[in-house]
């Protein structure tokens, strides 16, 4: 019995946090930078977050005018398709339900675009519901640029790569389409749970 008990516990670790760790991740302390081009500073003057449908302009925000939206501030787990996890990230930002539903939005997918060109592509299902949102803050502080500032997607429950950096707008689509990665191979949902790392995973 307590040679039970103790294995069990051993598998799952002192901290207990394995099972919060997907299959072929690693915990790490760092916080990496992955980029696909140069860090882009638009002015937060000339900054706005657009929801569009079919080329047209929804609703948009100015940076003031989003920073006055209702804020939550959590904690997630991310995890990057590159095989690092970091737990208990600290964010605060707006929930894409509050963007979604002020747009008055009812599509089956969403591309978020980005400064620099950056796109990625996610089913509405997984930006509604509390499970995404756009932060601008990390920590308690101000997101760094390397990092998405002024404000990046965060979509935890999917690989990192879904979490768009210096987010500019999202694109209501009726299909699925591909975005920048999304393009070269990788998974068109790319659940961390399921390793859905690449087109065919
Ligand atoms: N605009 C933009 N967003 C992006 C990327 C990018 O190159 N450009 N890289 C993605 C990838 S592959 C990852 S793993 C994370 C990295 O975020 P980090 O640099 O804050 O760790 O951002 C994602 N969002
Ligand atoms: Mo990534």
């Amino acid at each position: 019995m307590s040679f039970v008990s103790r294995g069990f516990h051993g598998r799952r670790g002192a901290a207990g946090t394995e099972t919060r760790v997907p299959p072929g991740q690693h915990v790490t302390a760092g916080f990496p930078v992955l980029s696909a081009g140069p860090t882009p500073r638009t002015p937060l003057t000339e900054w706005t977050f657009s929801v569009r449908r079919q080329g047209g302009e929804l609703r948009s925000w100015s940076w003031a005018e989003l920073r006055a939206l209702p804020a939550e501030t959590f904690s997630a787990d991310i995890h990057c398709v590159t095989r690092w996890s970091k737990l208990d990230t600290r964010w605060r930002g707006v929930s894409m339900d509050t963007v979604l539903d002020g747009a008055g939005a009812d599509a089956a997918y969403v591309r978020a675009f980005c400064d620099g060109g950056y796109t990625t592509n996610l089913p509405v299902a997984d930006v509604t519901g509390g499970r995404a949102w756009v932060v601008h803050e990390y920590d308690g502080r101000p997101l760094d640029p390397e990092h998405g500032g002024p404000a990046r997607l965060l979509v935890p429950h999917l690989y990192f790569w879904k979490s768009a950096k210096w987010i500019r707008g999202v694109d209501l689509l009726d299909h699925d389409e591909p975005g920048f990665w999304e393009t070269y191979g990788y998974h068109m949902y790319g659940d961390p749970w399921k390793e859905q790392r690449y087109h065919g995973d």
